[in-house]
């Protein structure tokens, strides 16, 4: 795997443009911190990006849980992505039909393809799913069609999660059968070794986005399980993302400047530094 690379050298190699700007962000900030941004309102989201852009790479987004979500919510987000460099990930985690998933992806309410650099789906409704994603992305006029990507949800944090064995397995197929598209994964580990069915090729290179990271907690009362920065990145996460571990500590900043160390270290050691 790629993944004892430097984030400047896959940066610079990677076939797919939205990756290789992922990359670029990660090395320019010495940042592999993904903040969730699970905030019920515009405000606490505008001020915690602020707060927080100068630590991360990329800030993630449960858009629909905003109860005054506007235009200005998005303005506010874009406007904060281009001062601090980050990108924005709408774990929208969409999962129908691929008529149904267009429409929830381009235009509705919430303009999610608009705005959203990287979004994510499940494989449940089969290869559809990102055969539809991905022709949204493409018909949209340039810039916006090169620079957005589907990480597909190929594991899950929570006990007892079904997202295993062959759902996995396909998971890495559909990525190996959609490179243009789809970044890679939100997953607990690499998946290049999965046994799948369709061959990698030689440039193979998934991102690999875990959650469930956090410093001082294992797990919550509704099942989520926690593993640290070091393990996440030892196992192979590119970018770690962290909700409560940040925007709920005492000092959210102090913490994302935490969790910024503890996951660049972990890196540095992966990569042999
Ligand atoms: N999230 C998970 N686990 C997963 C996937 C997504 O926790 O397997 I896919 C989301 C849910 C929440 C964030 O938005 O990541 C984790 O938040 P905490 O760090 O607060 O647990």
């Amino acid at each position: 795997s790629k993944s004892q690379l430097t984030y400047g050298a896959r940066a610079s190699t990677h076939p797919n443009p939205l990756a290789r700007k992922l990359f670029q962000v990660a090395e320019a900030k010495k940042s592999n911190v993904t903040v969730s941004a699970d905030v019920t309102s515009t405000k606490e989201l505008l001020d915690l990006a602020d707060q927080l852009g100068p630590y991360i790479a990329v800030i993630k987004t449960h858009i629909d849980i905003l109860t005054d979500f506007g235009p200005q919510t998005i303005a506010g987000l874009q406007a904060l992505a281009q001062k601090h460099n980050f990108l924005i990930f709408e774990d929208r985690k969409f999962i129908d039909i691929g008529n149904t998933v267009q429409k929830q992806y381009h235009g509705g309410t919430l303009r999610i393809s608009e705005w959203a650099h990287i979004i994510n789906c499940s494989i449940l409704p089969g290869e559809g799913i990102v055969e539809a994603l991905a022709q949204t992305a493409q018909a949209m006029d340039f810039p916006y069609g090169a620079d957005r990507g589907l990480l597909i949800l190929a594991e899950m944090t929570s006990k007892g999660s079904l997202a295993t064995g062959p759902y996995t397995a396909a998971s890495v197929d559909y990525a190996r059968k959609y490179p243009s598209f789809v970044l890679g994964f939100v997953s607990t580990r690499s998946l290049g070794e999965v046994p799948a069915t369709v061959a990698a090729s030689a440039d193979e290179d998934f991102v690999v986005f875990t959650t469930g990271v956090n410093l001082s907690s294992t797990g919550d009362k509704l099942g989520q399980q926690y593993q640290t920065p070091q393990s996440a990145v030892g196992r192979g996460a590119d970018f770690i993302i962290a909700g409560r571990g940040i925007y709920a500590a005492p000092d959210p900043q102090e913490a994302a400047r935490q969790y910024q160390q503890q996951g660049w270290e972990a890196y540095v050691a992966r990569v042999g530094g």
